[in-house]
């Protein structure tokens, strides 16, 4: 039975130990942390993923997977590390190096390594040759390496591991094809042969993409809100258009992926990274432009209130909806900047994030969904989390709200037709009126108090 083991037991490196070790692969997953390790092989992980529990105790059951500190020799060896960027966004490879170096010490003949981890163009090759130095062995003779960047959704981790394409990039062909039976074992979607350079930046592309189009529906909703329309509605009438489809405007752009990966673009291509830049640069104004919306509406409210702090409740402080991820959240963000300004008295509700680890980034514990509601004064939708979601409209109807995510709005769903609207309107005021609301003037100004 091959052996892989699997560098990094985060939200990538511990979902793939498990799909690989249900493919009936043997696999050792190496953490610094030892207390992520302890857990783990306690089946008690740290990160939050649907049906991660069941999917780890299986393996834990059958042996074929285990957590430890220690690297052990192996038939492949994936590096699934962070690469963050420094204070000056640049690319911060050193979890990476020193995951190299660890394998280095156990390297042998015929082994393949794979690197996940998000890097910049020509990091592979760099990789290569530093494992190479380090052990003695000649790189695509002895050993062999490639990158496979991960493309899975937080959220759908397990599902989009099996089905997701993926693209294999070699330093030369041998290495291509060697991690390409790797991931045979477990993939079902297609595996697309490349070099190592063309899959680092198509990794790179495929998120800056995605933030430019984020980006885009941020412009947009700015622009629309000065105007006093609401973006929401907007967005959703011009996607109408068959070959239109403008994402949604939220707090701010987060994770430890989009909020990055550009830069490493930038970092290498400044001239020709401009789009890039400026998009990287709207989505990290985002959340002062909330901040400053959450201002003004304090200042308003506490226009008619001389007596008391008012209450201010964040709906959501994880980086996206329905996930338990705080890493480089906009959210967060905003919470810890309301904090430090220390005007208002803040209130959090973060269903998806254990109390104590919300204590540990904000010194907040998360209070109830009702406690909230029923306490604020004004009310601020962060994050569009399915229980948030679920929330009945009526129980805004008496706060003041924020709506930074869409979390309030309702796409009418009706669509004109010529026969209801006259021959309803001769026979009953009340129900034509309604519906034209909806059809002809959209719901802006009447349903809704506030968008972003
Ligand atoms: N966001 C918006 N509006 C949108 C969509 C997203 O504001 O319409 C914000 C989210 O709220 C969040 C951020 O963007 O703060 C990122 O969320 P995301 O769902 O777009 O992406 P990630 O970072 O969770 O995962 C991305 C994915 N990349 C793409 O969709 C191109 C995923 O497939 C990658 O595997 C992952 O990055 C990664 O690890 O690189």
């Amino acid at each position: 039975m091959k052996k892989v083991c699997i560098v990094g037991l985060g939200y990538i490196g511990l979902p793939t130990a498990i799909v690989a070790a249900q493919a009936g692969l043997k696999v050792v997953g190496i953490d610094i942390k030892e207390e992520i390790v302890d857990c783990i092989n306690r089946c008690c992980p740290v990160i939050k993923e649907p049906e991660i529990v069941e999917k780890l105790q299986e393996v834990l059951t059958t042996k074929n997977f285990y957590a430890a500190t220690v690297y052990e020799p192996a038939d492949y060896f994936i590096i699934a590390v962070p690469t963050p960027f420094t204070p000056d966004k640049k690319a911060d490879l050193s979890y990476v190096y020193a995951a190299a170096s660890s394998i280095a010490g156990v390297l042998k003949k015929g082994d393949t390594v794979i690197l996940e981890s998000t890097v910049p163009v020509g990091t592979t090759k760099t990789v290569a040759q530093f494992l190479a130095t380090k052990t003695g062995l000649s790189v695509g003779a002895d050993f062999f390496v490639a990158h496979c960047p991960e493309r899975v959704l937080p959220g759908n981790i397990f599902q989009e591991l099996k089905v997701n394409d993926r693209i294999i990039g070699g330093i030369d062909r041998g290495s291509t094809q060697h991690v390409a039976s790797f991931y045979e074992y477990f993939v079902s979607g297609d595996l697309y042969l490349t070099t190592a350079e063309t899959a680092e930046m198509a990794k790179l592309v495929e998120n800056s993409y995605r933030d430019v189009n984020v980006a885009f529906a941020h412009q947009v909703a700015s622009m629309a809100q000065t105007v006093g329309i609401d973006p929401y509605e907007l967005i959703d009438l011009a996607n109408k258009h068959p070959r239109v489809k403008i994402l949604r405007p939220t707090c701010g752009v987060g994770g430890h992926c989009l909020a990055v990966d550009p830069w490493f673009l930038v970092e290498t291509f400044p001239e020709q990274s401009k789009l890039l830049k400026a998009a990287r640069e709207i989505n990290d104004a985002k959340p002062f432009e909330v901040l400053a919306r959450i201002s003004a509406k304090v200042a308003q409210w506490e226009a008619s209130h001389h007596t008391k702090t008012c209450r201010v409740l964040l709906l959501g402080v994880t980086y996206k909806a329905d996930v338990d991820d705080l890493r480089e959240s906009p959210a967060l963000e905003i919470a810890r900047q309301l904090i430090k300004e220390n005007q208002v008295e803040l209130l959090v509700c973060e269903p998806n994030v254990q109390s104590r680890i919300l204590e540990q980034h904000i010194g907040k514990r998360s209070i109830t969904l009702e406690e909230g509601i029923d306490a604020a004064d004004i009310v601020v939708c962060l994050v569009a989390h399915t229980p948030f979601k679920a929330l009945d409209k009526k129980t805004f109807a008496h706060k003041k709200v924020i709506d930074c995510c869409g979390l309030l709005y309702m796409p009418n769903k009706q669509v004109f037709s010529g026969q209801q609207f006259f021959g309803a309107a001769s026979q009953d005021q009340k129900t034509p009126q309604q519906s034209i609301k909806g059809i002809w003037f959209g719901q802006s100004h009447t349903e809704r108090e506030e968008t972003p």
